[in-house]
């Protein structure tokens, strides 16, 4: 079948080999918290201190970490493909683009955007919020981190399944499968007619929806995938 149309969905294990730790891998906790008490819009409410401490160290840890080949591999693709393209990454950091991958959407949000809760204005952000800095555009201090918590919706949802419902190839790389919607992409894909490929450490809680599943770290699989697809 020739391929023309791809969609790519990457997680956290892409850039775990960057430095940056995965969800679901160690003991899920951060400083004895379980994650999906900081990542829920309940928790910032119990406790917004506790969420901006966690959300700035993890700014700080995105800024310092950088990408690796398979970030790269996936940029080179992206660069030389004539046809349709969309890498939907649930990762809020921003290796791919700093390789040079255009064709990108965050669907989790930006760990360098805040978002004013007063004003709705979104800032490229590299410091910290737990300080409580004033809105740059309306001056009140209401700002978030730009982030989807666990009961919001995830961005651009309609066109990510609009893509899939298009594409011939679809991709997973990295993900656990165990949040949704992005758990669900593989089904969507499979129903529209696309071949579906897996590239993951270890099997995941959806692997047996892949026509496909390649096990191995994201650093060497990748590379090897983007050569035979630009080859
Ligand atoms: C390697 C590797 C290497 C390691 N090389 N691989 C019951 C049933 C179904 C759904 C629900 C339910 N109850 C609630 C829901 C909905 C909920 C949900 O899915 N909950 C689950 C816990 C069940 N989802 C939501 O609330 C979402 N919103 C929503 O559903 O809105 C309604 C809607 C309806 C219909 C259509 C559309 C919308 C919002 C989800 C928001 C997720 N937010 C987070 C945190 C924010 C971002 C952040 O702080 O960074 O996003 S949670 C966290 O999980 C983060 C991730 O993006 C996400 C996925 O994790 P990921 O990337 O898969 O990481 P891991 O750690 O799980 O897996 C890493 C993998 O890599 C592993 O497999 C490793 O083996 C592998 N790996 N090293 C290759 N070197």
């Amino acid at each position: 079948m020739n391929t023309n149309n791809i969609v790519i969905l990457t997680g956290a294990g892409i850039s775990a080999e960057s430095g940056l730790k995965t969800f679901r891998a160690e003991d899920g906790l951060w400083e004895n918290h379980p994650v999906e008490e900081v990542a829920t819009p309940e928790g910032f409410a119990r406790d917004p201190d506790l969420v901006q401490r966690f959300y700035d160290e993890r700014r700080a840890n995105i800024l310092a970490a950088q990408p690796n080949p398979a970030h790269e591999a996936l940029a080179r693709l992206d660069a030389s493909w004539d046809g349709e393209l969309l890498l939907v990454t649930q990762n809020i950091d921003d290796l791919h683009e700093r390789c040079g991958a255009k064709r990108v959407l965050h669907m989790h949000g930006e760990g360098l955007s805040v978002w004013c809760q007063s004003c709705d204005a979104r800032h490229y952000w590299t410091g910290t919020l737990r300080d409580g800095p004033a809105c740059p555009v309306c001056g009140e201090v209401a700002m978030r981190p730009d982030i989807v918590w666990f009961g919001e919706m995830p961005y651009e949802m309609e066109r990510i399944f609009e893509a899939i419902s298009r594409c011939d190839l679809f991709v997973s790389i990295g993900t656990s499968g165990a949040v949704y919607p992005a758990a669900g992409f593989v089904q969507e894909a499979n129903r529209a007619g696309a071949r579906t490929l897996e590239l993951n450490l270890e099997r995941s809680a959806g692997s047996h929806f892949f026509d496909e599943t390649r096990l191995g770290p994201a650093s060497e699989l990748v590379p090897e995938w983007v050569g035979e697809v630009i080859d």
